[in-house]
């Protein structure tokens, strides 16, 4: 019995701690594969959620991929993010919106991620930017896109 009654004063402080992390985490976290969940060249995961103020972190845990801000989808006044290839890139996000993502030698195979930060201001410009990507990345983009609102 009381080993039972530890076991649940343990888990119940993981939940409260893993409720705090939750509720306060300033830092999303995306990597850069050749191979992930979600098959090749792909970054991991497609899709983050941060608040305003927020970092998100690119990692190049595979080599031979970048991180580019894809013409259109970006929020008005937010700088458009840049990774030079093989690198890791913390970026702070303050404008509210849609970031869309892509890989420079992968957007063809669909290698695309989004980032929104708060409210999806520009999700409208966003599906009009994404309706111009090559097909693998438009189909993904789109499908990434139907999930933000
Ligand atoms: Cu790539």
């Amino acid at each position: 019995m009381r080993a039972l009654r530890t076991l649940t004063g343990t888990l119940l402080a993981m939940a409260v701690a893993g409720g705090i992390a939750t509720a306060n985490a300033a830092e999303a976290t995306i990597e850069m594969l050749n191979k992930g969940e979600d098959g090749r060249f792909v970054y991991s995961p497609q899709l983050v959620r941060i608040k305003p103020g927020e970092t998100v972190t690119f990692v190049a845990t595979d080599k031979g991929h970048d991180a580019v801000s894809i013409a259109g989808m970006l929020p008005g006044g937010a700088q458009p993010l840049k990774v030079p290839f093989n690198k890791d890139g913390s970026f702070t996000l303050t404008e509210p919106g849609v970031y869309g993502i892509r890989c420079t030698p992968h957007v063809g195979l669909g290698m695309v991620t989004v980032i929104v930060v708060g409210e999806p201001t520009n999700l409208e410009a966003a599906e009009a930017a994404a309706s111009k990507l090559p097909p693998k990345a438009r189909e993904r983009m789109q499908a990434l896109l139907s999930q933000v609102s």
